[in-house]
């Protein structure tokens, strides 16, 4: 009926694989010398999508997650996950060849102090490692009496006969309408910036925003994978495979920064080192490569959180209003999908795969989607309880009566979407009703929160969860992460969580998505992307702020029981309702809006008479 174009739905992985692929892997190491290789789910950014050719973590294992850590040694080895992942890892991974480690109870250091021998030369690829975690792992194996080890190239891909080459998307430039800031200001911005002789822009998502470039080389985020160099004066230098790059797209790069070949990048920091120059790494995403390189050169690096980060983070005006007309038509087309569902489902036979296939054709249908955010959680019964559910053919589950969840979202030229609908099929349980308001009321409080400028993320995270710790309830995630302009839909560094320990500024998109989770029975979301804006508030003493809610699609009113709600909350859901009516109705089909007329009803209940 719909089909996806976006997301692939096939089970990636074959744990029969792994036997042979681990014990070539040993052949590899045995000839280098080598007496174990750390493999983590990485590529030279630390991006979250990377190019199949980085998929070496899953190529080994079968293990598909976004993050995780495999340490091969000559006579055992291990996989590392954390708790979105200890029940998908077994089901992926050959037992009999890898055991499995939660990475937080049972942290890799500790495995390899018990493992490696006396002696051992651990090896890992300082591409694919960040400066910390090379620090982490140098602890570890010198408290094992052995020690780490760089390799010039990854032994895996010497045993990876058919690993696919790089990706090369076509670099675009993104439109100066979209973007709202020239990369000539941008530059200038981040030189002012800086506290050392320059920078090395590692993060591929803040090359993105600094040179207003888009690409082509990963899923679900338009990332061209280069890096750049900063200096605290004059010109840049952007270090990209030159395919990537037509005519007219490098002429407009030239008159902003010279070009290079990411080759070159080793040998310029060799040269800056001798310098004797100070730079400053991203810690989040510098690979050790290149700060070895210019230490070893006589140079000094600098790693910390990255200055781009915060600039990046804070949209202005251009990016906000972009940002409102990708979240308008997005929230039609989930409409479409919602009213569409209202009916296909109580029919019988609509799986979660074709669900999710449907509200990417709608987003299709809009003929401006340039791809999904990221692939679509769409789970029905048990499965809506998995936060990170990742449906396949082989988990996929007919959507009987009880409650589908769906996160979803787009990219689109002028923002990037995220949004959560929790549905009832058929008639809910008091339970289920109960919880579902708890959510709401969260998602409620965060959403008409006014708090002074300086407050951070995880200052306002128990807003969110106050309704159901009343109840001795709780959800196992952050309330809310931040979202990029056409970039990735996971962007920081602010989070509205108990880790968020960034002051939320003026412009900063961040999601309101707290949730409920009954294991095995049911789960609920709702999540709506809001704005940080500054709040005018009579006789405040303070500089205040609020957000404004730019996600607009229906919230199930079968699941919502009015009377556990404050008159504001029904106001402020009856309001949210009106406007998402008012906005949506104009750009829905005939059927839809009315649909959407039933969907946005005011609430009734005991509200005050008018
Ligand atoms: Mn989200």
């Amino acid at each position: 009926m719909f089909e996806s174009v976006f997301q692939s739905f096939d089970d990636v992985a074959d744990p029969s694989l792994g036997r042979r692929r681990v014990e070539n892997l040993r052949d590899e190491l045995r000839r280098r010398g080598l007496d174990g290789f750390l493999v983590p789910r990485a590529d030279e950014h630390q991006n979250e999508y990377v190019p199949p050719g980085a998929e070496r973590l899953r190529w080994l294992t079968g293990f598909s997650g976004s993050a995780g850590l495999a340490i091969v040694l000559l006579d055992r080895a291990a996989l590392f996950v954390d708790g979105r992942y200890t029940l998908q890892a077994p089901e992926q991974v050959d037992a009999k060849v890898f055991e499995f480690r939660h990475v937080v109870e049972d942290p890799p250091a500790a495995w390899i102090e018990a493992h490696l021998k006396r002696g051992g030369k651990l090896g890992y690829d300082p591409w694919l490692t960040t400066p910390e975690a090379v620090e982490r792992w140098a602890r570890a194996a010198s408290a094992a009496g052995g020690e780490l080890v760089a390799v010039e190239t990854n032994p895996i891909d010497a045993v990876w006969t058919d690993r696919p080459p790089p990706p090369l998307g076509a670099v675009t430039i993104h439109k100066h309408r979209f973007a709202g800031e020239s990369a000539r200001a941008k530059i200038k911005r981040a030189q002012k910036a800086l506290k050392s002789d320059g920078l090395i822009v590692s993060d591929a998502h803040d090359v993105a925003w600094l040179f207003n470039i888009r690409g082509r080389d990963v899923a679900h985020t338009p990332l061209a994978l280069a890096f750049a160099f900063l200096p605290k004066e004059g010109r840049p230098k952007l270090y990209i495979d030159g395919r990537k790059l037509s005519n007219r797209v490098r002429v407009a790069l030239s008159a902003l920064a010279d070009i290079g070949e990411e080759r070159q990048l080793l040998a310029d920091l060799r040269e800056l080192g001798a310098k004797g120059e100070r730079l400053s790494f991203d810690a989040a995403s510098a690979p050790a490569r290149l700060t070895q390189a210019l230490e070893a050169a006589g140079g000094g690096a600098e790693v910390a959180v990255g200055p781009i980060a915060a600039m990046k983070a804070a949209k202005n005006e251009a990016e906000l209003s972009g940002a409102r007309a990708a979240n308008l038509r997005d929230g039609a087309a989930v409409a479409r999908f919602l009213a569409w569902f209202d009916l296909a489902a109580p029919k019988g036979g609509l799986t979660e795969i074709a669900a999710a296939e449907a509200l990417e054709s709608f987003r299709r249908d809009t003929g401006l989607l340039r791809d999904i955010s990221f692939p679509s959680i769409a789970g029905a019964g048990a499965n809506s309880a998995i936060p990170h559910y990742g449906v396949t053919k082989s988990s996929d589950r007919e959507i009987a009566h009880g409650i589908f969840l769906i996160d979803s979202g787009g990219q689109y030229e002028d923002g990037t979407t995220d949004i959560t609908r929790t549905i009832a099929v058929g008639r809910p349980s008091p339970e289920m009703r109960d919880r579902f308001t708890r959510v709401l009321k969260g998602h409620i409080a965060i959403a008409r929160a006014v708090f002074p400028k300086g407050v951070t993320g995880a200052q306002i995270d128990a807003f969110a969860r106050k309704a159901l710790w009343d109840a001795g309830l709780d959800f196992d995630h952050g309330t809310g992460h931040g979202i990029g302009s056409y970039l990735s839909v996971h962007e920081g560094p602010q989070r509205i969580a108990k880790t968020g320990a960034t002051a939320l500024e003026p412009g900063m998109i961040i999601s309101n998505e707290p949730g409920y989770y009954a294991a095995g029975r049911y789960g609920i979301r709702i999540e709506n992307l809001i704005v940080v804006e500054e709040r005018k508030i009579a006789g405040a003493e303070r500089k205040m702020l609020g957000f404004e809610t730019i996600s607009l699609a229906p919230i199930d009113l079968r699941l919502v029981e009015p009377r556990l709600m404050t008159a504001e909350e029904r106001a402020w859901l009856d309001a949210y309702h009106a406007r998402v009516r008012g906005a949506l109705s104009p750009l829905v089909d005939a059927k839809t809006r009315g649909w959407l007329i039933q969907a946005t009803r005011r609430l009734r209940g005991d509200r005050p008479k008018r």
